[in-house]
């Protein structure tokens, strides 16, 4: 079982224990397993094979702990089973619904005996909901919006669940015989937030045997077509992916033509058929001699077409081909122009390691400094420091910073941004810090004008360094704040401040295009892993793909600046 059903049971049950009236603390203890499960880098099954304690894993006690070890074990849960059938059925698929809380899921389900979003869109645009909750029509309305978008997030895949699933998969099979190349193409390759399907390719000496292993993989649900270079099969409800091998002599025009978008393709093909080429995953013909050239790489692809190679992550028809003839396409920042992390979390708050066991987890991705940003006490849920606590922290982080021979540990914090833009902590404490990092965390219904004006209140707080995940969305479950980007990234540049790439899976927030902006005006990035466990500090390589997609170089990236610069640069 994966961690994200394990997840969605413990979400699901989080939902009835709340109908039933239960104890607030049991409800919350499991709605706050069930984000944690949902983002562990390593999948629980895994963790238990190799035996490692599940209390570990922060917000998991030891009843979380034996419940996830049934799941694992058995596919089932008792009490979720027992629990479920207090209810009428489906009442959770209708609670996960956002608008629709645990007064109004009974009554939908006894009055109206609704138990689906499609059944409530019905109902709603029959007028039956608004009456029978006198909730108005303007009210009705953007609880049809809400289903639009919790339909949007049911058919894409958030590219977090994807990549791993990806990757485990092209490494079982390039460890076949006679394997090569074997690589993800489409929306995954370009990194979109989230893919709508799995594109695999690859070339074998002996493509068949290669197609009945992936067949035969046990993460495969069902095979919808299979023939002897090419397969398609389903990996999870709404999942599907599909394997195409070829000719070690024709992968470069296959991957470059599965990888897409279809608008770059689009462009190319259009572009090059008036200079007589025909562009093909097979190749390019010279249409005047019928005469077919193969390409066994992309490189050699685009070359051909006096083109500078293209990273996948800028092929979506957006200038890149223009670009790339005149050979300018900028070398855009990879993993390994990192220098840092700026948003961390330590068991000081609601992390679950020492501030010495991220710094050393950091050290050994050989960055030169991080920042502790844990919490302040605003947010009372996530055991957030109060004055007194932030001092003694930043006494510890002075002690710890002794130790470290080049690396350097950023006293910071991530403050609450108050609903009127205020900060939860006073400026003589922030004044202390290396780094604060301001962020929106609750009333994130605000109008425009409200939520616009609280963040460039806390852009003009002289303390503030990073705004962190500025539009507060989480993918596929809640809408971006309605901030207008434009006012915050110009307010960004006028008072130097960097705004956040958050690199979690589930935010990847600012997106592509609000970074592609933020950088044309010429706003300061900083990518932040938002680690509450060490080994998140791996979740960097999303921020780094996100960070392409917006054509981000180096320097448009504080974390590429050396530590001196960055400490310059907070000091403005
Ligand atoms: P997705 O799966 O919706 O997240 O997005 P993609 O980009 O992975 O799209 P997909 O899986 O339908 O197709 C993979 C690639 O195949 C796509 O990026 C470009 C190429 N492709 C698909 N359909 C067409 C087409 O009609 N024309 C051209 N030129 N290329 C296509
Ligand atoms: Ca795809
Ligand atoms: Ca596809």
């Amino acid at each position: 079982m994966k961690n994200s059903e394990i997840a969605r049971v413990f979400h699901d049950m989080a939902d009835l224990l709340e109908l039933k009236g239960e104890n607030i603390f049991k409800i919350r203890a499991y709605r706050r397993a069930a984000q944690v499960i949902e983002h562990l880098p390593k999948e629980m099954a895994i963790m238990l094979e190799q035996g490692e304690d599940f209390q570990k894993i922060p917000g998991v006690g030891d009843a979380i702990a034996k419940k996830s070890t049934e799941l694992i074990k058995t596919g089932k849960l008792e009490a979720y089973e027992s629990l479920k059938a207090e209810f009428p059925e489906g009442i959770t698929r209708l609670l996960e619904i956002p608008g629709i809380g645990p007064k109004t899921a009974p009554l939908l389900s006894s009055e109206l005996k609704i138990t689906s979003a499609a059944q409530l869109e019905e109902a709603i645009q029959e007028g039956k909901v608004a009456d029978l909750f006198r909730m108005g029509d303007k009210t009705a309305q953007n609880l049809l919006h809400k289903i639009e978008a919790m339909r949007r997030k049911d058919q894409r895949i958030p590219i977090g669940q994807a990549l791993p699933i990806v990757e485990d998969i092209l490494s079982s099979l390039s460890s076949l015989p006679g394997v090569k190349n074997m690589t993800s193409a489409g929306s995954l390759r370009r990194f979109r937030e989230t893919v709508g399907d799995i594109d695999i390719m690859g070339t074998a000496d002996n493509p068949e045997n290669v197609i009945n292993e992936f067949v035969a993989f046990p993460v495969v649900k069902e095979i919808i077509a299979k023939g002897p270079t090419k397969a398609s099969v389903i990996l999870a409800p709404g999942l599907q992916a599909d394997l195409r091998m070829v000719e070690h002599d024709s992968f470069g025009s296959l991957l470059q033509y599965f990888t897409g978008s279809k608008q770059h393709n689009i462009a190319l093909r259009t572009k090059y058929q008036k200079k007589g080429l025909k562009l093909s995953e097979y190749g390019i013909t010279d249409v005047a001699h019928d005469r077919l050239e193969k390409f066994a790489t992309e490189e050699a692809f685009y070359k051909r077409l006096g083109m500078q190679y293209l990273p996948p992550e800028i092929r979506e028809d957006q200038g890149e081909i223009e670009l790339s003839e005149e050979h300018a396409i900028p070398r855009l920042i990879d993993l390994r122009d990192i220098k840092g992390d700026f948003h961390a979390h330590s068991d000081w708050s609601d992390g679950n390691n020492t501030i010495e066991e991220m710094a050393l987890a950091a050290k050994n991705e050989g960055y030169k400094y991080m920042a502790i940003t844990d919490h302040s006490k605003g947010l009372g849920i996530a055991h957030g420091l109060t004055e007194e606590r932030l001092k003694e922290q930043v006494r510890e982080i002075r002690g710890l910073n002794q130790k470290f021979k080049g690396f350097r540990i950023l006293s910071g914090m991530e403050v609450d941004i108050r609903a009127d833009g205020s900060i939860d902590m006073p400026d003589h404490m922030l004044a202390e810090l290396d780094c604060v990092v301001g962020a929106v965390h609750s009333s994130f219904n605000q109008s425009e004008e409200r939520v616009t004006r609280r963040i460039l209140k806390a852009i003009e707080n002289p303390h503030v360094d990073i705004i962190a995940h500025p539009p507060s969305r989480l993918i596929g479950e809640r809408e971006p704040t309605a901030v207008d980007m434009e006012a915050v990234f110009k307010a960004a540049v006028k008072y130097k401040k960097a705004l956040e790439i958050n690199a979690m899976p589930s935010r990847l927030d600012l997106k592509d295009i609000h970074i592609q902006r933020a950088r044309e005006l010429g706003v300061m990035l900083a990518i932040g892993t938002d680690s509450h466990i060490a080994a998140q500090l791996k979740l960097m390589r999303f921020g780094i793909g996100i960070a392409r997609r917006g054509w981000c170089e180096p320097k448009h990236i504080l974390n590429c600046l050396s530590l001196e610069k960055v400490l310059a640069f907070f000091k403005r």
